[in-house]
């Protein structure tokens, strides 16, 4: 696949979506291809985590609904985080049902989601009028803001997202390219469209097998080279770990390494 050979900065210039030519800003800038799973219960926690190793990471991702003590005033605070280290925010809600109803699971509810996620995943199962209208109308402000991350394939044992369901579901992708601005997968896509992101998650450096869960690992590099990844997805291997920092900076040097060497190959 000839994408993965493109240079970030001629990646920036052909995609179509304002998320996607930021994350790559940020990713040439900060010489970083790692977001953070921050999947802890406590949003103070998640805080910490985000102030210590925001200068490392490009995207932190976070389950806004396993937060207990989740309030509109602590999502201000990780925004300001945000802002000073220059990281992402995705929310990794998984959208999955019609239109009319994600578009209310978007905006509305206690967590407020538009308000704050620049990247927001979503299943492309219910089809691709979901993906056109989940953010609103075509002049809703949320498409310059905040992008959609489709789930084409899952790095659990036997999903259900075979390679004609991740085709297809790239395919949807594609054609609304104004609100999708990347997806999540274990292999690269069949189109060679480069303006867009791929995150893997699955990433792992100390557990070669997985977590006896269902969960599957491989490590930064053979997420990179072998599975496309533009950007590992890190989780329990680095926020239980007991120097985070350390180990954030370790996942990030293995992460650019491998993507450097990939577009140079
Ligand atoms: O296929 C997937 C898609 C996602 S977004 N598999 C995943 O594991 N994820 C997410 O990545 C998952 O919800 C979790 O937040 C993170 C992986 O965490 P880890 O602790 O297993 O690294």
């Amino acid at each position: 696949n000839p994408r993965l050979h493109v240079s970030l900065d001629e990646r920036r210039s052909s995609s179509k979506h304002p998320v996607a030519s930021r994350l790559f800003d940020l990713m040439i800038a900060k010489k970083s291809n790692l977001c953070v799973a921050a999947d802890f219960s406590s949003f103070d926690e998640v805080i910490k985590l985000a102030e210590s190793i925001g200068p490392k990471i490009v995207v932190l991702k976070i389950h806004v609904d396993i937060l207990e003590d989740f309030t509109l005033a602590k999502m201000k605070q990780l925004k300001k985080v945000a802002k000073s280290h220059e990281f992402l925010i995705m929310e990794d809600r998984k959208f999955a049902d019609i239109a009319n109803t994600v578009h209310q699971q978007f905006h509305g509810g206690v967590y407020q989601i538009s308000e704050w996620a620049d990247l927001v995943t979503a299943h492309p199962l219910p089809g691709p009028e979901m993906i056109t209208h989940m953010f609103g109308d075509s002049s809703s402000d949320s498409r310059d803001t905040c992008g959609c991350v489709l789930i084409l394939e899952m790095s659990t044992k036997n999903a259900l997202t075979n390679p004609d369901y991740a085709k297809e579901g790239a395919k949807w992708g594609l054609m609304a390219s104004d609100v999708v601005a990347g997806f999540v997968a274990q292999s690269p896509p069949d189109s060679d469209f480069s303006g867009w992101i791929q995150f893997t998650p699955g990433v792992n450096s100390a557990s070669k097998t997985g977590d006896s869960k269902g969960q599957q690992y491989c490590s930064p590099a053979e997420a990179v080279l072998e599975r496309g990844a533009d950007i590992i997805i890190v989780g329990r291997g680095l926020i239980n770990s007991s120097d985070v920092v350390a180990t954030a900076e370790n996942y990030r040097t293995e992460g650019w390494a491998a993507l450097t060497q990939r577009i140079t190959n």
